[in-house]
């Protein structure tokens, strides 16, 4: 069986953060362990309040997974501040050497509330950027990361080579947040550009796409699939489960991640 260590927060509503990474890699078959960064206090309205797990404890969820169960790929989302970040890179120098990283840059939460400290963003970028085998922003993450111009496929490619400069091995950005009837994620790896094309879905339950997209790359990562294909198959999965979301809750509801693709 493959394994995934998950190194991010808490949702307590279940739709993004950890819960959402736990669920997609059971989807795909794939065995989950956590590092946890933080606890939110959540519903799909929105995040309430932010615990922080201390860093070293962090750090110590890493090393007790990778140093007794190992694992074949890493999944980062929510990193909450700056001490977490250092502690991570950390950690993942230590312990983690050739296993591909997917970095979820988790910044804002669909509702507003901030995941990551305003000053975390440099840490994340100069310590993570270049263990990461993919980075992953939307929109509004890219235009703090990288200056991102506009949703264009032509802007979206300079903002992803800019990260690539950063260290990053690859670049994904989403376009979700867009307002076209096609939503266009454009990646640029070694192999070159890929452009991933869906139809936008008429729906207010997109709560933990990226978490869910990042992940379920990862476990195809953990499959030894090669990146094009993996986020292929990954979005193909996210959008199965919009179209089958089950519609909890009253705010921006959860996803089905156990829709059949
Ligand atoms: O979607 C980003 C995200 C990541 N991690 C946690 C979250 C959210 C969004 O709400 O709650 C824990």
């Amino acid at each position: 069986m493959k394994r995934l260590l998950i190194i991010a927060g808490s949702d307590s509503g279940g739709g993004a953060g950890i819960q959402a990474d736990i669920k997609t890699a059971s989807a795909f078959g794939v065995y989950a362990m956590t590092a946890i960064t933080a606890v939110t206090v959540q519903n799909t309205r929105g995040v309430k309040a932010v615990h922080s797990v201390p860093p070293a404890v962090v750090a110590e969820q890493i090393s007790a997974t990778l140093s007794d169960i190992g694992a074949d790929a890493i999944k980062i989302g929510m990193l909450d501040n700056a001490a977490t970040v250092k502690a991570v890179a950390s950690a993942l120098k230590k312990h983690a050497k050739k296993i591909p990283v997917v970095l979820d840059p988790v910044m804002i939460s669909t509702s507003g509330h901030r995941l990551l400290a305003p000053n975390a963003a440099a840490a994340m970028m100069k310590d993570l950027f270049p263990l990461a085998a993919l980075i992953t922003p939307n929109i509004p993450e890219a235009k703090a990361l990288a200056h991102l111009k506009s949703a264009k496929r032509n802007d979206a490619e300079i903002a992803a080579r800019k990260l690539i400069a950063m260290g990053a091995g690859a670049a994904l950005i989403k376009g979700g947040h867009a307002t076209a009837s096609t939503i266009d994620d454009v990646m640029v790896w070694k192999g070159g550009v890929e452009i991933y094309a869906f139809p936008r879905l008429k729906t207010r339950h997109t709560h933990g796409t990226g978490c869910t997209l990042s992940t379920a790359i990862a476990c195809g990562l953990a499959e030894g699939e090669p990146l094009p294909l993996a986020v292929g198959r990954a979005r193909e999965y996210v959008q199965a489960a919009i179209e089958t979301a089950p519609g909890l809750g009253k705010g921006h509801g959860p996803l089905n991640h156990f829709a059949q693709v």
